[in-house]
């Protein structure tokens, strides 16, 4: 199966978050990382004080069902010290899986497409660097929700 994760960090060193965790999907038996997207800066969504982001999105392939990937993020959080306290607060690493092939899931753990994904420049641009002809189940082209947001705060690196 293939599928897209995005990464994002704002505290302890973001690009060595963002590595790290990178890191961590390469070493694992079950996941080849195929392709990385650049590093993007940009200010905390709906102006949340908070230092600035750095996100990347990366295409997997893995034999690993769904929720055994969400599994394998999360462990990644955790070992990276992802402290979960304040909805949407300042973070040392976040893993979204996006797409996982061009299944809908929609259960307590999992939504899939990742539902804040269309709205957000961070996840769309980057998505849209490696993989342009991309068709998002129930959204549609890349390309049209590329177009459709504000890029102007997002800063490749
Ligand atoms: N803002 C930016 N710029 N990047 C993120 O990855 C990010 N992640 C979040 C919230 C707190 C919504 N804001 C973000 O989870």
């Amino acid at each position: 199966m293939l599928a897209y994760i995005g990464l994002g960090s704002n505290l302890d060193n973001p690009k060595a978050q963002l590595v790290s965790a990178l890191n961590s999907l390469s070493e694992c038996n079950d996941i080849e990382v195929m392709t990385l997207s650049s590093f993007y800066k940009s200010k905390p969504l709906l102006d949340i004080p908070g230092p600035n982001y750095i996100n990347a999105v990366c295409k997997i392939e893995t034999k690993l069902s769904a929720l055994d990937l969400l599994e394998i993020c999360q462990q990644i959080e955790e070992n990276q010290h992802r402290v979960r306290d304040v909805k949407w607060g300042s973070r040392t690493i976040d893993l979204d899986i996006l797409l996982y092939g061009e299944q809908i899931i929609s259960n307590d753990r999992l939504n899939i497409p990742h539902p804040e994904m269309t709205n957000r420049a961070f996840v769309l641009v980057p998505l849209f660097e490696i993989e342009a002809d991309l068709k998002v189940p129930l959204f549609g082209s890349i390309k049209g929700l590329v177009d459709r947001i504000d890029i102007s705060d997002l800063i490749k690196l």
